[in-house]
């Protein structure tokens, strides 16, 4: 999986996109997708729009950053200022669900896209779909269905787990970071998400998380980590201390109150 390394490269170049200032006249075709993969394409069913989906990689069972981009499909001019809504949709047959996701957070396109995120919690190479609606003040608004993909990673990113104290609820813990994972102290994320319906996945802001790294095959943990706390939207940052090379395990305590809400999810590095 490309994932960890691309994203980083991703990041920091739309970071110095944004703090070095905006190529917004500049809506030169492709120019800004060349380290992307484009993942689906459509035209709304109204407002006369082509939309583009693309990722940095393929899709996985994972929180995934997608990147969307809207043209106006009779000039071909990229649409900078638009409201941009998706919801996820998986259709298995018998029944039909959504996933945790988070909205382009600005109507401003970020050289020339909207930058959103999907929590696939389960693969599928069938049965996926991504609804993006597009407002936009010139054209109106309109909806494309683009149909996905979504494979199962390699290793486990994205994990659906039934709490200890609620068998009905379904809690969905997802991997963000150490992406690129370092012998030393690294940035921890991860983001919790609810299933409160079938079609609605929201963010739990008001847990607390504790991590506790250990390398099973030597058995023994690291110090100096940091717990996780909530920051925004569902998405807890604290640190994780790796002290080795080789195979570690982040093993998750979720509380809500004095309440464990689960204490056997744990997400697996491995440092080369
Ligand atoms: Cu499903």
């Amino acid at each position: 999986m490309k994932f960890s390394i691309k994203s980083l490269l991703l990041g920091t170049a739309l970071l110095s996109t944004i703090i070095t200032g905006c190529k917004k006249d500049d809506p030169t075709p492709d120019d800004n997708t060349t380290d992307l993969l484009l993942i689906a394409s459509g035209y709304t069913d109204a407002g006369s729009m082509k939309v583009k989906l693309y990722a940095v990689d393929s899709l996985y069972s994972a929180y995934t950053q997608l990147f969307i981009e809207v043209r106006d499909s009779a000039s071909n001019e990229v649409v900078e200022n638009a409201q941009v809504t998706i919801m996820p949709m998986m259709d298995m047959g018998n029944m039909e669900h959504s996933a945790p996701y988070e909205n382009p957070t600005s109507t401003a396109a970020i050289d020339g896209m909207f930058p959103c995120n999907v929590v696939f919690q389960m693969p599928g190479e069938m049965g996926w779909t991504l609804d993006v609606t597009v407002d936009n003040l010139t054209s109106g608004s309109g909806t494309v269905t683009l149909p996905l993909s979504v494979k199962n990673p390699a290793v486990t990113r994205t994990r659906v787990i039934t709490p200890a104290n609620d068998p009905n609820a379904r809690l969905v813990i997802s991997y963000l970071q150490p992406s690129d994972p370092k012998v030393g102290v690294n940035d921890f994320e991860i983001t919790l998400h609810s299933k409160e319906s079938m079609t609605s996945w929201p963010a739990i802001e008001n847990y607390t998380v504790q991590i506790e790294p250990e390398m099973p095959s030597m058995g023994h943990g690291s110090p100096n980590n940091v717990n996780p706390t909530h920051i925004t939207n569902g998405h807890y940052e604290g640190q994780v201390n790796f002290t080795m090379t080789g195979l570690w395990r982040i093993n998750l305590t979720i509380m809500d109150g004095s309440t464990v809400v689960d204490n056997t999810a744990y997400f697996e590095v491995t440092l080369q």
